[in-house]
């Protein structure tokens, strides 16, 4: 089964954690999903008493392992900008969704970065959609980007 790091705004704000929830749970119809806890109250899940070196390095190692990143970014984080930057730099297929209504507000490094798919989604399910067909592209190439085999 194909691997999925999902990315969502944590301290960069909440607004959009039922978004989140909703998305995540449809990726895990079709693939294992390593931050599921995103989409979680990460103070009923304990992540409060890991300390931010540890989750930085757990959540590094997820990354490193996954077969592709998909990020909601409709909310602005800092972690999910890096997030975005070191798939990028490893290879790794990403997808960012962005909620049509915000789209204008989307950083220029990502809404400019061509080796990033962006889909400017107008509701839940047109980002499923998208979802459904980045994760069937995967399994039909899971090659990433430099593999040279
Ligand atoms: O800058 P942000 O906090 O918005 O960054 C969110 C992104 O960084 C997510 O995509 C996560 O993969 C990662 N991340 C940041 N903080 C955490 C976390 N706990 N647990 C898991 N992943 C995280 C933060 C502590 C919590 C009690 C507030």
């Amino acid at each position: 089964m194909i691997t999925i790091y999902f990315a969502g705004s944590i301290r960069g704000g909440r607004d959009d954690a039922a978004v989140y929830r909703a998305l995540i749970a449809h990726i895990a119809t079709r693939a294992q999903v390593l931050t599921e806890h995103i989409s979680d109250d990460l103070s009923v899940r304990g992540e409060e008493d890991l300390s931010d070196a540890q989750i930085y390095a757990r959540d590094m190692d997820w990354l490193r392992s996954c077969e592709a990143v998909i990020a909601e970014v409709s909310t602005p984080s800092l972690g999910v900008g890096y997030e975005i930057g070191m798939a990028e730099s490893a290879g790794i297929p990403v997808l960012c969704l962005c909620d049509a209504a915000r789209g204008a507000r989307l950083s220029a490094m990502i809404s400019g970065n061509s080796n990033v798919q962006i889909k400017h989604y107008d509701g839940i399910k047109d980002a499923q959609t998208t979802i459904d067909a980045f994760i069937e592209a995967l399994g039909a190439n899971p090659l990433r980007m430099g593999d040279s085999s």
